[in-house]
């Protein structure tokens, strides 16, 4: 029982409203489909996203190429595998791709294929996705870091920093940690309407005020949290996410203003903007290859804060090793699309938890009604899940897949450790 008869795609559209690809696969008449999410701010290391740049009808975006790849070339490769024997089949799709960087079928092709397979397989078996990956029981829940501020190339605000989350550590369950956000995001509607600030939203779902300085934005965090009766740095902590990438040029960096700063410069003021709003994550600090300037701030921050690789790693095995040996961080972010099948985002998650690193599930700023990531950040025991605010149905759809899944755990629902 599950052999899969035809895999067929199609183009749909992303939360940008960029087209994106969906697959479908099929064993006989019951079949499982997968949206493949889509980053703005990517890291040069990242698995190849294959659009149709050359075709003007939807100015370069469209993803017909890779819609044609898995209706013909996959479609027919995996024509009567088994469904439930995952490595096998991203295997198939490893080799028929064959390039490093998956230029040839197109990560986006790829990843849309092997999350649909995990889909099915677990439809077939007639268990929840959670259950099909790594943990099978004793599973614990993520703690959200919920953006409720965007900046870098998520807005067109002006802010440096690219996010500004907030993450319940205080929290005891999901539901709790929901309730936690929800009331800082509300409080924080609220100062920004009076400020005459305004309350639109980014692309992950925070608010995008057209301010233009690091400390006026957490400042206004700060306020929030306050406002909610919490404490700053006890109930809930500010995390960042600074996509650094964004902001160096010749060895310098403009985190902290627009003026670039050496290194040494930046890691001061990073360390006065931990101490003074009591920070607990930072993600990306530096650029994807400056590898001297990660371990320069590990060495003088890692026993107080969680240091997080997303552009560094791009969720591949080889360029975490590097990391881990060169002491570079102690967390990493995860993004299926960076990688570009399932298989490798597991043996990332697998080696990262085996050398003490926090893993961290993330969604893409470019997402959809797919919420995969939530049961995976459940299916493998991640300490935390990254998908946006508590705004916009592509990011709260994951949230709330999360609060389903507390719910049919019951009793046995635990929040993971910090
Ligand atoms: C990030 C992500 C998600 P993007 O940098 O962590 O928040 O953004 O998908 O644009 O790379
Ligand atoms: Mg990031």
């Amino acid at each position: 029982m599950g052999k899969i008869t035809k895999v067929i795609a199609r183009q749909v559209f992303d939360s940008r409203g960029n087209p994106t690809v969906e697959a479908e696969v099929f064993s006989k008449k019951i079949s499982s489909s997968s949206i493949c999410p889509s980053g703005a701010s990517t890291g040069s290391f990242e698995a190849y996203e294959k659009r149709d740049k050359n075709r003007t009808d939807y100015n370069g975006k469209s993803v017909f190429a890779a819609v044609k790849i898995i209706n013909s070339i996959i479609s027919k490769k995996l024509k009567n595998h088994n469904v439930h024997n995952q490595e096998k089949i991203d295997h198939i799709l490893l080799k028929l791709d064959g390039t490093k960087q998956k230029t040839k079928l197109g990560a986006n092709s790829m990843l849309a294929v092997s999350m649909a397979v995990k889909k099915l397989s677990s439809k077939i078996k007639k268990i929840p996705l959670y259950k099909n990956f790594l943990v099978k029981n004793n599973f614990s829940l993520p703690y959200p870091l919920m953006n409720i501020i965007n900046g870098g190339a998520h807005a067109n605000n002006g802010l440096q920093i690219q996010e500004f989350m907030i993450r319940p550590d205080s929290a005891k369950s999901f539901t709790q940690a929901m309730k936690m956000c929800f009331l800082v995001i509300n409080n924080l509607r609220k100062i920004l309407k009076n400020m005459n600030l305004s309350t639109s939203v980014g692309d992950e779902g925070g608010f995008a005020p057209m301010i233009s300085s690091n400390s006026q934005a957490l400042n206004l965090i700060v306020k929030a949290i306050k406002k909610s009766g919490f404490i700053n740095g006890k109930h809930i902590s500010i995390c960042l996410d600074v996509a650094a990438n964004e902001l160096f040029k010749k060895n310098k960096y403009a985190i902290h203003s627009k003026k670039f700063e050496t290194v040494s410069k930046s890691i001061l003021d990073y360390k006065k903007m931990i101490k003074k709003y009591k920070i607990k994550s930072i993600e990306d600090p530096f650029a994807e290859n400056d590898w001297l300037s990660w371990n320069k701030f590990m060495n003088e921050t890692s026993n107080k804060i969680q240091i997080v690789g997303d552009d560094l790693y791009v969720t591949n095995l080889e360029r975490l090793k590097i990391g881990f040996l060169n002491q570079s961080s102690n967390s990493i972010l995860i993004k299926l699309n960076q990688i570009g099948t399932v298989t490798e985002t597991i043996e990332v998650i697998k080696f990262a938890q085996n050398i003490g690193f926090s893993t961290i599930i993330s969604h893409r700023s470019g997402e959809s009604e797919d919420t995969f990531i939530a049961d995976l950040s459940i299916g493998t025991n991640s300490n935390q899940i990254k998908s946006g605010s508590l705004c916009r149905s592509e990011r709260v759809a994951k949230y709330n897949q999360i609060l389903r899944i507390e719910e049919s755990l019951g009793k046995n629902a635990k929040m993971s450790k910090l």
